[in-house]
């Protein structure tokens, strides 16, 4: 990847785009919402379909000229419910937070009543924290984990739903490392005439290959990421049933945003191709295969796994038991001087701040896709530890880049 058109025009922007490359090329990306998508996702986003405006949908546009655009949009569709099996989909939100503000649009009026989990627990910004639109919109109560399991407590939710009665509950979570048991969410809200909105936005592509229960069953409305672990263009996606396919198409589009990023559509449709192979359900065993390994390692090690393990991308570290002076932001500072790129996460019941809280997240996505197996994970579990074990100790640090830059050869990226 040279750029070489960007660095006529711009070389600046062309240094930083080939620097980007190299960046990726020479760490180990393990926050665990990113993924390295293939040369032909990065093909379509970058196309001349950048250059369509598109409002409205296949066969019902606004502007002309959109022959192509509703062909790529209707076979990002057509392959979105051939994976997940939904009877409508959306895949015109620009992301995830976008995707939940349709469901949101659709079916509540400001000031009704979300209940979702408390970020600091591994729920996210758009299920109502009060920086985020849905918590300035809406009321917003929330759940937690159980303190003791890491599990979330479905009793508890359930209790609180008939407390709070709300108008729609979430589920879905961005850093929360167990299987989600939809069906007791669903009928947590059931139970109080709620919606349920299944925000699967980390475990897309687990949930496509089935190594994850799938939320589209139970769920009222499912909402995802397109760029985490399914690897397809960058985006959200909505699956619902029919019974609300015209309020998500509107609350979508004119509701929320204007036209659809159908560069990106395309790459979304791309990537959802290379999902419907039986190497793509390999690619996502072996992504909860690596995880497990991380977390089993860590163990070992002494590290304190929040829940005990995992059963998805993603291993949630906390550092008080084990590093009670360390915090999350001087592990991940540490770690990436090594070339080991992840992020300082809240963990249940946080004592520090969303800043510098006291745990790391740490997802096996992006490795798989350059083909770690659980041996090379775990190699990467003991660099982590010896690290975060002594994270201002310059020899040790230096000692672990060398093995990160190793490891990164082995497994090299991008062929161009
Ligand atoms: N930023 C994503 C994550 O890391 O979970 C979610 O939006």
């Amino acid at each position: 990847m040279e750029y070489d058109h960007v660095r006529e025009v711009d070389p600046a922007v062309a240094d930083a785009l080939a620097g980007e490359v190299e960046r990726q090329e020479s760490t180990l990306a393990m926050i665990a919402s990113e993924n390295h998508a293939s040369e032909a996702v990065l093909e379509a986003q970058g196309s001349a379909l950048t250059n369509k405006y598109a409002e409205g949908y296949p066969g019902e546009r606004y502007y002309a000229g959109c022959e192509y655009a509703d062909e790529v949009e209707e076979l990002a569709i057509e392959r979105a419910k051939e994976l997940w099996g939904a009877e409508h989909v959306n895949v015109q939100p620009h992301s995830g937070t976008q995707a939940n503000m349709g469901v949101y649009l659709a079916v509540l009026d400001p000031g009704d009543r979300i209940l979702s989990l408390d970020l600091t627990h591994g729920g996210h910004l758009s299920h109502g924290h009060p920086a985020n639109f849905a918590g300035q919109l809406f009321e917003v109560e929330q759940y937690e984990v159980d303190p003791e399991t890491g599990y979330i407590d479905y009793d508890d939710l359930a209790a609180t739903a008939r407390e709070f009665d709300p108008d729609i509950v979430v589920s879905g979570y961005s850093a929360y490392p167990r299987e989600v048991e939809w069906e007791r969410v669903q009928s947590a809200a059931e139970a109080v005439d709620a919606y349920h909105l299944a925000d699967m936005a980390h475990i897309t592509g687990l949930v496509a290959a089935g190594v994850h229960s799938d939320p589209v069953s139970h769920a009222d409305f499912v909402t995802g990421s397109t760029h985490k672990t399914i690897r397809s263009g960058r985006g959200g996606i909505i699956m619902c049933g029919e019974e609300h396919a015209d309020a998500v198409d509107a609350a979508v589009f004119p509701g929320a945003q204007g036209g659809p990023l159908m560069h990106n559509v395309a790459g979304k449709a791309v990537g959802f191709e290379e999902a419907l192979t039986d190497e793509f359900e390999a690619y996502a065993q072996q992504v909860v295969d690596n995880a497990r390994a991380l977390a089993e390692r860590f163990q070992e090690h002494g590290f304190s796994v929040v829940s005990g393990g995992t059963d998805t991308h993603l291993v949630l570290v906390d550092l008080r038991e084990s590093h009670p002076e360390t915090t999350g932001k001087d592990a991940e500072e540490a770690l990436e001087d090594v070339g080991i790129v992840l992020n300082a996460n809240t963990v249940p019941g946080e004592t520090r701040s969303a800043f510098n809280p006291s745990g790391i997240r740490a997802g096996t996505p992006a490795l798989t896709t350059r083909g770690f197996d659980e041996r090379a994970t775990e190699e990467v579990a003991d660099i982590i530890y010896r690290v975060v074990d002594n994270y201002d100790d310059t020899d040790v640090k230096a000692e672990a880049a060398e093995e990160v830059a190793a490891l990164c050869a082995d497994f090299p990226l991008y062929e161009e």
